[in-house]
């Protein structure tokens, strides 16, 4: 049978609500890939009728690594919301989630709103700060496997940030080394170039897609870049670092 923009909408919300997996979307029926973004929009609704607030947007698929990991080639962007944050150096619930895996990420705050599409040239005048990141994502869908459609659908399995010291908007976020360490070993290890060329295109790539849905980057909004290495499964008892050349040191533990 199949279900509507709203029952799809609502499924995918409570799983995340629950820590239940549920069944690709693809599996049953197809959707375009502007029904997808219409779902996320009223999975998130949901989120914020329960009082979440948006405190920003992410990219997904901005590096090779990442789309060879999951078999998705589109760069896709989804919303972060204030009950996604955890603080550096907090703590992240396992049971919580479904099947959380872990990965690197480059943080931005906007400056001034970005209503227009904006180019590699301007990108300097409407960034406040960067920070490195961890980015926690966890699939709603079983197994952790999906179609472009159906992560987009899925907020792009957004579940969790957290944000390293915010730096002056001069710290360069070119050519520097990443690495992800879980329990005091190296499990990734990238470089933050692998972000499109260059992590600063990850503005101008989110400002083309906010204007072609209507959206608007308002000041004070985080952004996070995209992977530059493969993500991670995460397990309770975990101790997780992101070393960032540059931006220090971010951190979490899973309980
Ligand atoms: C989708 C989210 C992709 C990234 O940084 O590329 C993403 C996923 O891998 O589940 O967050
Ligand atoms: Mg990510």
């Amino acid at each position: 049978m199949k279900h509507t923009i709203n029952q799809i909408a609502a499924t995918l919300d409570q799983a995340a609500l629950t820590a239940k997996a549920t069944q690709q979307v693809s599996s049953s029926q197809e959707i375009s890939l502007a029904e997808s973004y219409e779902i996320q929009s009223q999975s998130i609704a949901r989120r914020l009728e329960r009082g979440e607030s948006i405190t920003g947007f992410k990219l997904g698929f901005t590096s090779k690594e990442k789309m060879v990991q999951m078999g998705v080639h589109d760069i896709i962007w989804g919303r972060l919301t204030d009950s996604m944050h955890i603080e550096q150096n907090g703590t992240l619930i396992r049971d919580q989630f479904i099947h959380p895996r872990t990965e690197p990420e480059i943080a931005f705050k906007i400056k001034k709103r970005i209503d227009k599409i904006i180019s590699i040239e301007d990108v300097a005048d409407y960034i406040e700060a960067v920070a490195g990141a961890l980015e926690i994502i966890d699939s709603r869908y079983e197994n952790f496997k999906f179609s472009l459609e159906d992560v987009i659908a899925d907020n792009c399995s957004s579940s969790g940030y957290v944000l390293g010291e915010w730096l002056p908007p001069s710290t360069s976020v070119q050519d520097l080394s990443i690495s992800l360490i879980i329990n005091d070993k190296e499990v990734q290890s990238g470089n933050s170039n692998a972000i499109l060329g260059n992590p600063l295109e990850s503005l101008v790539e989110i400002s083309k897609m906010m204007v072609q849905y209507n959206e608007v980057l308002e000041a004070g909004s985080i952004i996070l870049a995209g992977a530059a290495t493969a993500a991670v499964h995460i397990h309770k008892e975990d101790k997780i670092e992101a070393h960032f050349k540059n931006l220090g040191i971010v951190k979490f533990n899973v309980s």
